[in-house]
């Protein structure tokens, strides 16, 4: 398992095709404004901001497309975000994409996987992502990415990259689900996939799923992605998303699961999604992000951490 590494590119997504509300495609922006960089080189990372991919605004779907909106600037983005995070990867660099909304994921996806033999995902999320066009509900691909990632799908969303298969069913680790359509429940039964709803969380204790989830992808895994949607946290403490499910994780359990993976060292590239801006209030939602990234980074989180002498603390 490769450590977590000194370099970071932060990359800016901003995607809001994926769904049907304007403002997910703010969040790169306000989660930089917010002071991202100064936050992580404050940690003694050395980070280049890479701005943002350039992506089309314009929603082109008519309303007869019931099943795939705006499939064509997505898989025109996805192919963009792909070479850019390969390139990322190659560099020897830690990947830190900031979305935009989840759709971003079949590109980042693509973008990393090559690199691995067996590339882990922990999937935080209210949701399971794990739509077709035959299953969707909404026609909207946010809620396809993690599908599309396993060669489910439309093939223009399944062949992003140039190969199809990018996330295997049993190196996948779903936490903070909630909202599961009928097909994903179907596909998640099949594939066997490892799901720690948001109840399993309250029931278990978020350090308990945390190490497992370790445990279960060190074993198997040669690096592992975390993609990491807002609306797995409970929506009355982030209210800046598009898709909000009450009953979510709780802020503070989210922040600590990100610092003990930052402990575990499993983590290899992670992404930030569905950030809405104009849906927060007191910037809760952008702030709450930045505050995942500094745990995620080693942020000090914990008691030991905070009663010890300087050398204790990351450098
Ligand atoms: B997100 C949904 F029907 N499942 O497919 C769908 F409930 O990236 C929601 O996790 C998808 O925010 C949510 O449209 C996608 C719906
Ligand atoms: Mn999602
Ligand atoms: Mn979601
Ligand atoms: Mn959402």
């Amino acid at each position: 398992m490769k450590k977590m590494r000194k370099g970071i590119s932060v990359i800016g997504v901003p995607m809001w095709l994926g769904q049907t509300r304007f403002g997910a495609n703010l969040g790169p922006d306000a989660i930089r404004a917010a002071g991202l960089v100064t936050r992580l080189k404050g940690l003694a990372y050395r980070v280049s901001d890479e701005g943002n991919i350039a992506v089309g605004t314009k929603a082109p779907y008519k309303r007869q497309d019931k099943t795939l909106k705006n499939l064509q600037p997505i898989v025109a983005a996805s192919e963009k975000v792909a070479a850019k995070v390969s390139r990322t990867v190659a560099a020897g660099r830690f990947p830190l994409i900031l979305g935009g909304d989840h759709s971003i994921a079949i590109g980042t996806l693509a973008g990393i996987s090559r690199h691995y033999a067996n590339l882990g995902v922990i999937w935080y999320d209210a949701h399971g992502d794990l739509n077709t066009p035959e299953t969707t509900p909404s026609g909207n691909i946010h809620g396809m990415p993690l599908a599309a990632s396993m060669g489910l799908g439309h093939p223009a969303l399944t062949g992003i990259g140039g190969y199809v298969g990018k996330v295997k069913a049993e190196n996948l680790v779903m936490i903070g689900i909630r909202d599961l359509d009928p097909g994903e429940r179907l596909l998640i039964a099949e594939r066997k996939i490892r799901v720690y709803t948001a109840d399993d969380v309250s029931r278990l204790g978020i350090a308990q799923v945390i190490a497992e989830t370790v445990d279960y992808l060190s074993a198997r895994c040669d690096g592992v992605h975390l993609s990491f949607d807002l609306d797995g946290i409970d929506p009355l403490e982030v209210p800046g998303v598009g898709t909000p499910v009450a009953g979510g994780i709780s802020y503070s359990d989210s922040l600590a699961a990100l610092a003990l993976l930052h402990r575990s060292g499993i983590i290899t590239s992670a992404e930030l999604v569905e950030v809405n801006p104009l849906l927060d209030r007191e910037d809760r939602t952008v702030s709450a992000a930045l505050a995942l990234a500094g745990a995620l980074f080693g942020e000090v989180a914990d008691s030991e951490g905070i009663c010890q002498p300087a050398a204790a603390t990351p450098s």
